[in-house]
């Protein structure tokens, strides 16, 4: 829990063979032309990467466990620090994006100006600058000359955004590192980093969970992360097996851009609202007492609910009770969710009735971000929040059982290994495609893209496919089989790239299909 971000003195951990070369000129590009634009070197590059998230969908903001893994592009800031003045410059090697300078001093908060109405670029800078500044109560910070670089492609559902916010805490934070040893603090660890900058993202005017930014941070190589938010934040890496057969994970992006910023009104946050709605009126149904601040998510109904009742886990591994619960859970959604008067949905003054507050009391509470709607699903979005904790729960432990076997083998029953470990696979496989269905059906946040490059994932051999991220666009995730990768890709290239973007570059297709390996999280790269 207190590791801090590893410091690396030579990339090719971060990167597969594959990828390796193309990382490199990459990274000298980001050094040389940080040297054209300043005039000097950097100091340090912090890098942090996307993710895909395997399972757990859309529950993370409800205290639930989410089973990501992060993927090899990343975002990195090529960082000079200058400790005379606080004045910060950022700038884009990419032209298209426009670069920001502003003082400290001159902003109104003291730290930076973020109007989150405006979706500018930079405000993620920004918000991983202030969120980490504010934390620590730095007053005067160092200065820093930044440069950036990120290969994470935007609007996939890859989470490009909180790579970006989570590089920008990790920058901040090293360009501080000397003020904070002259004052005698700790640095922040990768534990705590990942906290602020969940934190930090909510600046930019979205509601946001925090899977994206642990994933980004506290990944290891070769692992997927099993990351649980309540009580604690805590993340357990998640293996697959690496002898024959193995799997890989197919990322295919729809070419939908889902842009988070400008949909959330009327999706992520409205989601947010449904949620915490559905944890309340189940709260009153319980009998469960609620916190005057209103803050009570569905995981703290099922951990109420089961403390009230009683709950013996005795004789049963983790997995099964907590699925037990999970699946209890979902039986009261089904009586207390499940009605007429509920099940199709709820007005504004309907919701507000059901929860016991005014439509003031209840904006007060739970409407801190703009949303837009006239019908409130609690009974859909609840379903699928209990089912899809189940899978992700199911998920992990499959992939347990899958490395028992792995190891087991060695030495022992080859064949019979392989007939359970694919037995295992088709287990994983099933509960992607169920998280999908329930992701279109009861939460709605598929697209027809979407549904179409899963069911053509199926078709082609994968053992199970879904979207991944908040949806509505954005890239699918497949489980393939290892050795049948080049073909479920050619297929997918004909069968949906060539229909729907017959203009494609080589390189766009390379760039919109490809499996890809854990990679690891966060590193702070201090060589030359
Ligand atoms: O949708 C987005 O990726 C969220 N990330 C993430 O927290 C999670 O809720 C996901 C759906 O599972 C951000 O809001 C940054």
């Amino acid at each position: 829990m207190s590791e801090p971000i590893p410091v690396i003195d030579d990339i090719s951990i971060l990167y597969s063979d594959p990828k390796l070369a193309s990382a490199r000129a990459r990274w000298a590009e980001l050094s040389a032309e940080f040297e054209k634009h300043y005039g000097r070197k950097p100091d340090f590059i912090a890098r942090s990467p996307g993710r895909v998230n395997l399972i757990g969908e859309h529950v993370d903001y409800s205290g639930f466990g989410v089973l990501p893994m992060a993927i090899e592009d990343d975002c990195l800031i090529a960082v000079a620090v200058n400790e005379s003045s606080s004045d910060v410059k950022f700038a884009n090697i990419n032209k298209k994006y426009s670069s920001l300078e502003f003082s400290p001093k001159s902003s109104q908060d003291g730290y930076v100006d973020i109007n989150p109405e405006l979706h500018v670029w930079s405000n993620y800078f920004a918000a991983g600058y202030r969120g980490l500044l504010e934390e620590l109560n730095i007053e005067t910070p160092n200065g820093m000359l930044c440069l950036m670089s990120g290969s994470v492609p935007e609007g996939a559902g890859l989470s490009s955004s909180s790579a970006f916010v989570c590089c920008s805490v990790i920058a901040t934070v090293k360009a501080q590192e000397s003020l904070l040893e002259k004052s005698q603090r700790k640095i922040p660890s990768a534990h705590e980093i990942a906290t602020i900058a969940i934190r930090s993202e909510r600046y930019v005017g979205a509601l946001v969970g925090g899977m994206d930014q642990a994933a980004s941070i506290l990944s290891k190589p070769n692992a997927a992360l099993f990351i649980e938010f309540h009580p604690v934040l805590k993340a357990t890496p998640v293996y697959f097996p690496t002898t024959q057969p193995a799997i890989a994970f197919v990322i295919a992006n729809t070419l939908v851009t889902s842009a988070k910023a400008e949909t959330a009104p009327v999706r992520y946050n409205l989601r947010v609202v449904e949620t915490r709605g559905a944890a309340r009126v189940l709260a009153l149904a319980l009998g469960i007492p609620l916190p005057a601040d209103g803050k009570f998510h569905l995981k703290q109904v099922l951990d109420a609910h089961y403390e009230k009742v009683g709950f013996s886990s005795e004789g049963k591994t983790e997995a099964e009770a907590d699925i037990e619960k999970l699946v209890g859970m979902t039986e009261v959604v089904e009586r207390v969710l499940g009605t007429d008067e509920i099940k199709n949905g709820v007005s504004y003054s309907k919701l507000c009735e059901l929860s016991g507050l005014s439509e003031a009391e209840f904006k007060k509470l739970y409407i801190q971000q703009p949303i837009r709607d006239e019908i409130f699903h609690l009974y859909r979005r609840a379903k699928h929040v209990y089912t899809e904790e189940r899978r992700a729960v199911a998920f992990r432990d499959t992939c347990e059982k899958a490395m028992r076997v792995q190891e087991k083998a060695a030495g022992g029953d080859e064949h019979k290994a392989v007939v359970e470990s694919k037995a295992l696979f088709k287990r994983l496989g099933e509960l992607m495609d169920e998280s999908q269905v329930y992701c279109h059906k009861y939460f709605d946040c598929s697209c027809d893209e979407l549904e179409e490059l899963t069911q053509l994932a199926r078709r082609a051999g994968a053992y199970g496919s879904r979207l991944s991220g908040a949806g509505w666009g954005g890239a699918s995730v497949s489980l393939v089989s290892e050795d049948r990768v080049p073909e479920f890709i050619s297929h997918l290239k004909k069968e949906f790239y060539a229909k729907h973007h017959p203009d494609l570059t080589e390189d766009q297709l390379e760039r919109a299909i490809f499996a890809s390996a854990p990679s690891s999280g966060a590193a702070m790269f201090v060589g030359h």
